[in-house]
């Protein structure tokens, strides 16, 4: 089939052009290169070194042997969205073409609207090229989990049943998002769900849940293969960036009590899961929602885990809580019990747990240990929901000054309670420059 990849230079992305192209389907890709900039902006650089855009495509042909079309622009740009459309005649589309991180997101006014007004034009743009260049090919977007929040009820996929005075409908499950980011994405759900209603568009609307991991099978051990990995605040998430703390010895840093629960999902498996749903399209006209992601975790519970982890390969790491700067939406110790049935039934296995996955990343990371200690100053957050820009505190140094307790006390002391560290560290972290040089 012929697959067109938005955001082929991304965290997921690059993985997926050399997974779906090893499956045997012809595949292209656009980005406008924009994630290497922004986290350059939040200070970082991507923990795994990556290879310039003209040295992975050349990797991938020699390791493929397919000559893989690439346009280096803004799908902001209809007329390169056209050009695409017309040289390429995708069947399938893949957008992963959006900023998105919910810090990034949370910054100020510019980068709100950057962000929304970024993830709705490419959407919208790709949305009316297949609807006049490329009609009846399958538009696989990729949303968050983060879209539903977190009710106080189970999540269903997508749509639920509702009886309300007396007369029932089924109906999309309401949209709770935690960020402007994740605001983003119901946006763009809803405008797809309507095109597939007015256009008969066919699409799939993926709930992913957080990813984490280094590496797919398919890339093997050229260099260039590789895909990047951030730790920043913006766009490292939770587990990649507790297991980049972990290869320098840096304190690792739930936010709170670490009670907020999520759905995780490793790297290699989120390539299964999209490429399942791409050889499997929807109808015409049909908008399916899939809830992806294999493993409920709390971040205090993943915070153990790879603490455990780090240990086996001899690393000793604290666990330290640090002020939540999402404190104004995150709920702690929360009913979190989403279905995830619909891409098992389709041939979803899921091929390793947090545990044994996170045990392959440190050995992946612990070679580019003096690269992240270099960057360290990128994993404490200091973009608060509320708007200011200052670094978190560690909440232990929080209670010492008896200043305002970001979670309630009994938690914190509970958090403190599993990791006993002297009151020096739990004020301040580690210095971990001289041991990870
Ligand atoms: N967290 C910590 N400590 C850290 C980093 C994060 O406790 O050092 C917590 C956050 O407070 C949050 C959870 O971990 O409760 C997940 O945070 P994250 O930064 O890993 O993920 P999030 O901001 O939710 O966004 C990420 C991706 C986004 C994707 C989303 C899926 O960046 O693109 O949409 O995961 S989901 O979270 O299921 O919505």
């Amino acid at each position: 089939m012929r697959m067109f990849i938005a955001g082929m230079d991304g965290y997921l992305g690059w993985p997926l052009a050399q997974h779906l192209a090893r499956r045997g389907h012809e595949v292209a890709g656009a980005d406008a290169l924009f994630r290497r900039s922004w986290v350059e902006e939040m200070g970082s650089v991507s923990a795994i070194p990556i290879a310039k855009i003209d040295g992975r495509l050349e990797a991938l042909r020699e390791s493929t042997g397919q000559k893989i079309p690439f346009w280096s622009g803004d799908l902001r740009d209809y007329g390169l969205v056209d050009r695409i459309f017309r040289e390429f005649e995708p069947e399938a589309v893949i957008h992963l073409g959006e900023c998105p991180s919910a810090p990034y997101s949370m910054i100020d006014r510019a980068h709100t609207t950057f962000v929304q007004i970024n993830n709705l034009t490419t959407t919208f743009n790709l949305m009316f090229a297949i609807r006049d260049l490329a009609p009846g090919a399958h538009l696989l977007k990729l949303g968050t989990m983060g879209e539903y929040g977190t009710p106080n009820v189970d999540i269903p996929e997508g749509f639920f049943d509702v009886e309300y005075r007396g007369r029932k409908d089924r109906m999309p499950f309401p949209r709770q998002a935690p960020s402007w980011y994740h605001w983003s994405k119901v946006h763009g759900s809803n405008n797809i769900m309507f095109a597939c209603k007015i256009w008969g568009l066919r699409a799939t609307d993926v709930m992913q849940g957080v990813v984490f991991g280094t590496r797919i099978d398919d890339m093997g051990e050229d260099p260039r293969l590789r895909t990047r990995l951030d730790f920043d605040q913006a766009f490292g998430t939770v587990i990649n960036r507790f297991s980049c703390q972990a290869v320098i010895e840096h304190a690792l840093t739930p936010y709170g009590a670490g009670g907020q629960l999520r759905g995780f999902i490793p790297l290699r498996d989120s390539m299964q899961c999209l490429s399942l749903g791409l050889e499997n399209p929807p109808e015409a006209g049909e908008y399916r929602v899939f809830n992806q992601f294999a493993e409920t975790y709390s971040i205090r519970e993943l915070a153990s885990t790879v603490q455990d982890a780090a240990l086996a390969v001899g690393l000793e790491v604290d666990v330290l809580p640090v002020e939540n700067p999402r404190a104004a939406i995150e709920r702690h110790g929360h009913h979190f019990a989403p279905d995830h049935d619909r891409l098992r039934e389709l041939g979803y296995r899921p091929t390793r747990d947090v545990a044994s996955e996170v045990r392959g990343m440190l050995e992946d990371l612990l070679p580019h240990r003096d690269r992240i200690a270099k960057y360290q100053s990128a994993l404490l957050p200091d973009v608060h929901w509320d708007g200011t820009r200052r670094q978190v505190s560690y909440l232990g140094a929080v209670r010492a000054n008896d200043g305002p307790l970001a979670e309630p006390a009994e938690t914190v002391v509970k958090v403190a309670d599993r990791v006993p560290a002297p009151a020096s560290v739990i004020a301040k972290p580690r210095a971990t420059s001289q041991k990870a040089g």
